[in-house]
């Protein structure tokens, strides 16, 4: 199993719209597999494949503390919303910055989960949120898109110093 790199705001990559899957193989049983692993290990509680640089339409998501409920979402779509609520977001790609996001507060979506089996589903809460902020992924859309400006420039600076801080503390190795 691998760990994959997970691209950060605000490369233009992360701004591909993902086309559908349309032959669930072996290499897309490995790229799953390799997702989760990544997810778990962030740790996160979702992740689209967008954000490894696959452009492709199928996320991963577990909201389970005990990450025992893995969920393999392959050509999402949301066919119902109901209500709306405000949810503190963050996202692996946008590291360290957290802001309130207003999404409908249940969903449901219809998937084709890794067997290749026709799902659909009734969601709500945080996995309702997750799915939700995934499937924007595919669609090339980052949380930080619902927030002002001001605030995106805010968090550009936030990272591109913080990467700094990284390499040049990396050259005293
Ligand atoms: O780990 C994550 N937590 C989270 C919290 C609130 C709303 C959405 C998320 S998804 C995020 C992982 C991620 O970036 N997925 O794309
Ligand atoms: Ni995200």
């Amino acid at each position: 199993m691998t760990i994959l790199k997970i691209l950060e705001f605000p490369d233009p990559k992360l701004r591909i719209k993902a086309v559908p899957v349309e032959t669930i193989d072996d290499a897309l049983q490995v790229i799953i597999d390799n997702m989760l692993e990544t997810m778990y290990a962030a740790p996160g509680i979702g992740l689209a494949a967008t954000q490894v640089d696959i452009h492709r339409r199928f996320l991963v998501a577990d909201i389970t503390a005990e990450k025992n409920k893995p969920y393999v979402l392959i050509n999402p779509k949301i066919i119902k919303k109901n209500g709306l609520e405000v949810t503190e977001e963050g996202c692996l790609s946008v590291p360290g910055y957290f802001d309130s996001v207003e999404r409908a507060d249940s969903i449901c979506v219809s998937y084709l989960d890794r067997q290749g089996n026709q799902q659909e589903e009734e969601m709500g809460g945080l996995l309702a949120v997750c799915v939700q902020h995934e499937i924007d992924h595919l669609d090339g859309k980052l949380f930080v898109d619902y927030l002002s400006e001001a605030k995106r420039q805010k968090v550009r600076k936030k990272l591109h110093k913080s990467r700094k801080l990284q390499s040049d503390s990396s050259i005293m190795l």
